[in-house]
């Protein structure tokens, strides 16, 4: 491919072929909130839909420093090896404040990056959390057209984001650390929720023991939480390497089990139908919003809010009846009302 910007066929042939410049390429443009690009991106993702939704799709989230890059390259080398190909999408919300972090992701995956079946490719975490995620969704879809089997996702174990990270994958990975015997009391009980799976990290040197006893305490904990569903707790070593291939596999055994019984089906249709939500709310907004006399309504209704001249909810609804007045017909019985 040529420097010059390329069309969308090209484009979308592109990443079909599994060029990973084109993927990039595609990636940013769904990451862009200028409003053409929005809509190239909308009308590239329509021409890939046939290619996506063959991956298996794996969140990994944790604290930072939990390990969860060096675990992606571990296990992503791994699987690379045996001629599997693996995308790796980093999350990090805090990329936006702090402007570096994402830097530290691509070095930590430096191996796997080079690697001719692996692409690596760190997300910016800019704006809302909603917004982060939805491009992660699209950058998952385009990851499967163009040909990786295996998509994962490592965000950072804070706030919302792995709500919405656990949203869009098959399998919610959770890694934790062996703490002091008081570590159970900082694992959010609403993660532990979320999670298909728990892997303790670090499992190496010294730190096995306590590993061990971590997983087995952590083990009857989400016994007691989650009732009947079984979350299986390992423990694992990126550095030696100890454990690995066995969440490996008892990933793929969960997606397996969930193909097998429609639960995994069931769980994709739950995830399209809240993203579709989703996208209507955005689109309804942005179109709402895009008008700039009602645009100049909302920021005076805003201003109103934030002076305590006016309720925040009177406030929304006098901004909604300006445009569409309750009670008016609008359709149904009266389609194109006279003029
Ligand atoms: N001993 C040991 N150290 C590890 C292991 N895995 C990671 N580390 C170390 O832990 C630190 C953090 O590892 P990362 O993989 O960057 O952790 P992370 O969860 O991706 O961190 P953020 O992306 O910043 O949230 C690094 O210094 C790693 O070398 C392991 O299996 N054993
Ligand atoms: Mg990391």
């Amino acid at each position: 491919m040529t420097s010059r910007k390329p069309s969308l066929t090209e484009l979308s042939d592109g990443v079909r072929s599994g060029d990973r410049r084109a993927l990039a390429r595609a990636i940013t443009l769904v990451e862009s909130r200028r409003d053409d690009d929005r809509r190239d991106a909308e009308a590239l993702l329509d021409l890939l839909q046939p290619a996506t939704g063959k991956a298996l799709r794996v969140g990994v989230s944790g604290v930072p420093g939990v390990g969860k890059s060096t675990f992606l390259e571990a296990l992503g080398t791994r699987l690379c090896d045996r001629g599997e190909r693996v995308a790796i999408l980093a999350i990090d919300p805090s990329s936006a404040i702090s402007g570096g972090s994402i830097l530290g992701d691509k070095t930590r995956m430096e191996r796997l990056a080079r690697h001719e079946r692996a692409f690596v490719r760190p997300s910016p975490g800019g704006g809302a959390l909603g917004g982060v995620a939805a491009h992660t969704r699209e950058a998952i879809l385009l990851c499967e057209a163009a040909g990786h089997g295996v998509v994962f996702v490592e965000t950072i174990g804070v706030g919302q984001n792995e709500h919405a990270v656990a949203e869009l994958v098959d399998h919610f990975l959770l890694l934790v650390l062996a703490g002091a015997g008081d570590d159970l009391q900082g694992i959010k009980r609403g993660i532990l929720e979320l999670a298909d799976g728990v892997a303790v990290t670090k499992a190496d040197g010294d730190n096995v023991a306590r590993a061990t006893a971590a997983a087995r305490e952590l083990e009857g904990a989400l016994h007691i939480l989650r009732g009947d569903a079984v979350v299986p707790v390992r423990t694992c070593s990126a550095r030696s390497g100890a454990g690995i291939d066995e969440i490996w596999q008892g990933v793929v055994a969960a997606v397996d089990a969930a193909r097998t019984s429609g639960a995994l089906a069931a769980r994709r249709a739950r995830q399209d139908a809240t993203w579709f939500e989703r996208a209507l709310d955005e689109a309804i907004r942005a179109r709402f919003l895009g008008d700039p006399r009602i645009r100049s309504r909302v920021e005076a209704l805003r201003l109103a809010v934030s002076e305590g001249r006016i309720s925040p909810t009177l406030a929304a609804r006098r901004a909604v009846d300006d445009v569409a007045p309750a009670g008016e017909p609008r359709s149904g019985r009266h389609p194109h009302p006279p003029e």
